[in-house]
């Protein structure tokens, strides 16, 4: 029986150091270990043996028994290890080889328009002024000298959110809010750029938009400083030899108001299609600001004088990059923006 034992011994640890896959060496296990193995049917056996030899057979088996359940365990983990190396050699990454591109995205026209402009009046000595884009109906119309029953309050071109709230329609509240803060201080020099909301929209007009308002405030200022300041910046965004015209206008928060034009980009003031015949283009609104504006947010009018003016961001970008439909820039068609 100790031939036997020790036969099986070496035929089971020949066959496992021979098994190339786990289910190779589970079948090992099985077919000399298990409930039926070869090894477990010896042991059963023993009681036929003589008394006198059970003991020594019986050691024997059991060490041949533990002898083949370590060396299966260590073959069971050669193999784990075989399988990970196997596996992370195949999931192994080409550091040389090349990258996948990444198209890279730019600004969009509006924003790159809106940065020259900034950058134009911050070079004059403006600074940034930012505020809520939900405003108060007192902000936005009532310290503007914008009374009630006046035609921009109407529901029809406003975005109210309440009776006393709207979405703003023009930034100068944020120049309302700034003078409330500052007064009395002066001088003021700031602009305010960010999005505006009116009910409106077809090629010219869009229900969100963009604006830039100025304004400077302060002990003596008058008209020519303003068509000035806009001389500056007609030039420097539209070339330099654009000339400057203003003319009479109205605003309920300026008097007296003026139209700004700029000598056409197309004709240069002699007359053609894009400008229709007149040789100018309006690029903003403008003025002195009314003293009843100065008074609401605290300032003298008997003290200070100020000039303020508005203009249109997208209407800016049309006649820069020449299109004629400004719902370009809110379709996010890449064939469109991309040319920029
Ligand atoms: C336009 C005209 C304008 C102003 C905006 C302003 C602000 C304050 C006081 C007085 Cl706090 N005026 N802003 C003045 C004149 C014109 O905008 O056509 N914008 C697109």
């Amino acid at each position: 029986m100790e031939q036997e034992i020790l036969r099986i011994k070496e035929k089971a640890f020949s066959e496992l150091e021979a098994a190339r896959t786990l289910e190779e060496l589970q079948t090992i296990k099985v077919k000399y270990l298990g409930k039926k193995g070869e090894l477990t049917r010896v042991l059963r056996e023993m009681k036929e043996l003589p008394p006198d030899e059970r003991p020594r057979t019986g050691q024997l088996a059991n060490e041949v028994r533990a002898f083949l359940e370590s060396e299966l365990d260590r073959r069971f983990q050669n193999l784990i290890e075989q399988e990970k190396q196997k596996q992370l050699a195949s999931e192994a990454i080409d550091v040389t080889l090349p990258g996948r591109p990444v198209r890279r995205g730019h600004r969009h026209p509006l924003t790159l328009i809106m940065n020259e402009i900034e950058e134009i009046f911050t070079g004059m000595g403006f600074e940034i002024a930012e505020g809520p884009e939900v405003e108060w109906d007192y902000y936005n119309f009532e310290a503007l000298n914008i009374p009630k029953g006046h035609p921009a309050r109407d529901m029809q071109d406003s975005f109210y959110i309440t009776g006393e709230m709207l979405l703003r329609t023009h930034t100068s509240p944020v120049q309302v809010r700034t003078l409330e803060k500052t007064v009395p201080r002066v001088p003021v020099r700031i602009i305010a750029p960010g999005k505006v909301y009116r009910r409106d929209d077809d090629a010219t007009h869009s229900p969100m938009f963009h604006q830039v308002e100025g304004l400077l405030v302060d002990r003596h200022c008058t008209l020519g400083d303003l068509k000035g300041v806009l001389l500056t910046f007609a030039r420097q965004m539209f070339g330099k030899d654009r000339e400057i015209r203003l003319r009479p206008s109205f605003f309920p928060f300026t008097e007296p108001s003026a139209e700004a034009d700029i000598s056409c980009l197309n004709c240069q003031g002699e007359g053609c299609r894009v400008c229709s015949g007149t040789g100018w283009l309006e690029i903003l609104g403008a003025g002195m600001v009314h003293p009843k504006v100065l008074e609401n947010v605290g300032y003298d009018p008997e003290e200070v004088v100020g000039f303020a003016f508005g203009m249109g961001v997208e209407r800016i970008a049309l006649l820069k990059f020449g299109i004629n439909d400004l719902r370009l820039f809110f379709e996010s068609d890449l064939r469109f923006l991309q040319q920029f």
